[in-house]
């Protein structure tokens, strides 16, 4: 099988300069968003790298899509790599070989990072792993090291989106890939400067929604619906009942409901009926007083009306979070 090397690059001579010669052994695909800063003549000394030189496009995720499609075999071993040196090049031998048994190989760094990079890492890899629990197997999911076999990836559903791409490449995993980790010594970059924008904050939380399928918007939906058809109920049912009859009803009613609608449309398929409906009823009921007692405590704060409304986010937030990862929690391999 076919092993290929592909390295995203925007003016990254310096480090090409010096990278190129350590790759001699692997067939490297450069894919160049046009940095006009000599990369070209640098990449054409080596008959092993071949260049690809995008004029209208920016952005690594889709340079490295592109660098994928460039690969005429069905079935291929791909190792990426940034240019700037942060990466451990001389472990790319030890991926290649990984890759003889495994479908995909995440590198996971050891080492230093600069503080408020670690910071800001941590909250988005945190925001990830809640929101995507399928993600929780990656170690490192920002981390742009690491290995596939073309063969074992939907190409054609990847959305080279900002930064991200092996999230991207590892959420579309065909069924039953093999998977591994390798660790390796995390350097710094050599020349030039990092091309991370903060703009790509807001790719990584786009991202991150379109892998959660938008559930929470979904979630959210049910729940607000779910406040209209409790009025709904109350009013029915008070024709006829008392009023605290009335409101038992109409709240045992739609939380069920909403419990249904989560269960058959949000969470469609990913647990039994029978756990999920005593977990649900243990969440409400914990989701409920969080939203009394922050409400009551907060009261004395603010006013009331808002102090219920912090409540009712809160317990939003709680309710959700423990849906993904408690009640319709996935079976993690
Ligand atoms: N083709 C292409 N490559 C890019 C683009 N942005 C970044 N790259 C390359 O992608 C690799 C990683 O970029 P960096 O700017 O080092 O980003 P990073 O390593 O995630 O962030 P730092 O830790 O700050 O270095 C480098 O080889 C860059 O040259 C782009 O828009 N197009
Ligand atoms: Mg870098």
């Amino acid at each position: 099988m076919k092993n290929y090397v592909i390295i995203p690059t925007y003016k990254e001579a310096d480090n090409l300069k010096e990278l190129l010669p350590l790759l001699t052994k692997y067939n490297v695909i450069i894919v160049d968003d046009n940095s006009l800063d000599g990369t070209e003549k640098i990449c054409r000394k080596y008959k092993n790298v071949r260049l690809i030189v995008r004029k209208n496009k920016r952005g690594l995720a889709s340079a490295v899509t592109d660098g994928i499609l460039s690969i005429k075999e069905k079935d291929a071993k791909v190792v990426v790599a940034d240019a700037d040196f942060e990466h451990d090049y001389s472990r790319i031998g030890d991926i290649f070989n990984l890759l003889d048994k495994n479908d995909f190989i995440e590198c996971v760094k050891v080492g230093k990072r600069l503080w408020n990079r670690g910071i800001i890492s941590t909250a988005a890899k945190r925001l990830l792993y809640m929101l995507v629990p399928e993600s929780t197997w990656l170690k490192d999911p920002m981390s742009g090291f690491f290995g596939f076999r073309t063969g074992s990836v939907d190409i054609e559903k990847l959305k080279p989106q900002g930064y991200k791409i092996m999230l991207e490449i590892f959420m579309n995993l065909k069924k039953g890939s093999t998977k591994a980790h390798l660790e390796y010594n995390y350097g710094y970059r050599k020349h030039g400067r990092s091309k991370l924008k903060p703009r790509v904050i807001m790719e990584f939380i786009e991202q991150v929604l379109r892998l959660n399928n938008y559930r929470i918007l979904v979630f959210l939906a049910i729940g607000v619906f779910g406040i209209f058809l409790n009025e709904f109920l109350l009013y029915l049912f008070y024709l006829k009942f008392p009023l605290f009859l009335s409101l038992v009803y109409a709240i045992v009613i739609s939380t069920l409901a909403n419990f249904l609608m989560n269960h058959y449309i949000t969470f469609k398929g990913r647990s039994n009926f029978i756990p999920s409906i005593l977990k649900f009823s243990l969440v409400t009921l914990v989701a409920g007083l969080i939203n009394l007692g922050v409400a009551f405590y907060l009261s004395f704060v603010v006013m009331y009306l808002i102090a219920n409304f912090i409540g009712i986010v809160l317990s939003f937030v709680f309710k959700y979070l423990l849906s993904e990862n408690f009640i319709w929690s996935i079976s993690k391999k």
